[in-house]
């Protein structure tokens, strides 16, 4: 289709760009990281979600330039947010299977992390459970190779797909990602049977979970008594451009 073409101009024409999302900590209510989510404003048609161009541009092999410039701007806001002492902690960024399973992937994540000057642990990557349920054995290695320099990773839309505990267990998982539509299903006197297993599970297992979609102040506090660790959600803030973040972040000082 011709948003194929427009895709694979769309970076060079300026049209992409990311906005971050604040992440709380729900117990001490105070912020943790923000995860840096894709933006295209295409010319004529206006903002074109990834939900729609992320698909397209894994079909048309284009997601391997556009994951790149993803992470390279995530690193430069990183560095620039650390030179200038505003309140940032960690940087969460979307990796597509294609892009953590390239043989050049671990390499490009060493380089940037030296060219931006940044301490591993400023980046999160986010993968999501499919990628765990196609090549295991595959993704193992890189997600080591990765771990290796101090990489860590975070479930992605947790509870959509099938991770084996196995895998969850032995992985250099750092955080779950609560789906959205579970956090939504909650309602009182029920809090949602995936909710509460996925909670006591990761408890058992050390690992934190981070709920997503938190939208209103009932959902924050069935899951902050629930022991649901870190939120992220409409309640907090939508994804914000640079000075809103920045803005966020003084606030929550
Ligand atoms: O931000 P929004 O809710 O519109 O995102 C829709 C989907 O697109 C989500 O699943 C999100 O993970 C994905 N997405 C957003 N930005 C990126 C990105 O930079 N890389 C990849 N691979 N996926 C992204
Ligand atoms: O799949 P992933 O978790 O990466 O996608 C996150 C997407 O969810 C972002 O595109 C963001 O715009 C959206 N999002 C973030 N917070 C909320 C929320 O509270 N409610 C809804 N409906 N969507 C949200
Ligand atoms: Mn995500
Ligand atoms: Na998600």
């Amino acid at each position: 289709v011709a948003l194929a073409g427009d895709l694979e101009k769309a970076r060079e024409r300026g049209e992409l760009f990311l906005v971050f999302q604040p992440q709380i900590n729900l117990i001490e209510d105070c912020l943790v990281g923000c995860e840096a989510l894709l933006r295209w404003h295409h010319p004529e048609r206006g903002m074109v979600s990834p939900g729609q161009f992320i698909p397209l541009a894994e079909e048309r092999g284009l997601i391997y330039e556009l994951g790149d410039w993803v992470l390279e701007q995530a690193c430069k806001q990183a560095r620039q947010w650390l030179d200038r002492g505003v309140g940032f902690r960690q940087i969460g960024v979307n990796v597509s299977s294609l892009q953590l399973l390239e043989p050049g992937f671990c390499q490009r994540v060493a380089d940037l992390l030296h060219q931006y000057k940044l301490d591993p642990g400023y980046l999160e990557l986010e993968i999501t459970e499919t990628v765990l349920m196609q090549d295991i054995s595959l993704a193992e290695r890189a997600m080591r190779s990765l771990n290796c320099m101090g990489i860590c990773f975070s479930i992605d839309d947790f509870g959509t797909g099938y991770s084996s505990l196995r895998y969850l267990h032995r992985l250099p998982i750092s955080r779950l990602k609560l789906a959205q539509e579970f956090v939504r299903d909650m309602v009182p006197d029920d809090e949602g049977v995936v909710v509460a297993a996925t909670l006591q599970m990761s408890h058992k297992l050390n690992i934190p979970v981070i709920a997503e979609g938190i939208e209103n102040l009932t959902h924050f506090q069935m899951l902050r008594e629930q022991g649901c660790d870190q939120g992220q959600g409409y309640l907090f803030s939508k994804p914000v451009m640079v000075p809103e973040f920045e803005a966020f972040c003084r606030a929550a000082e």
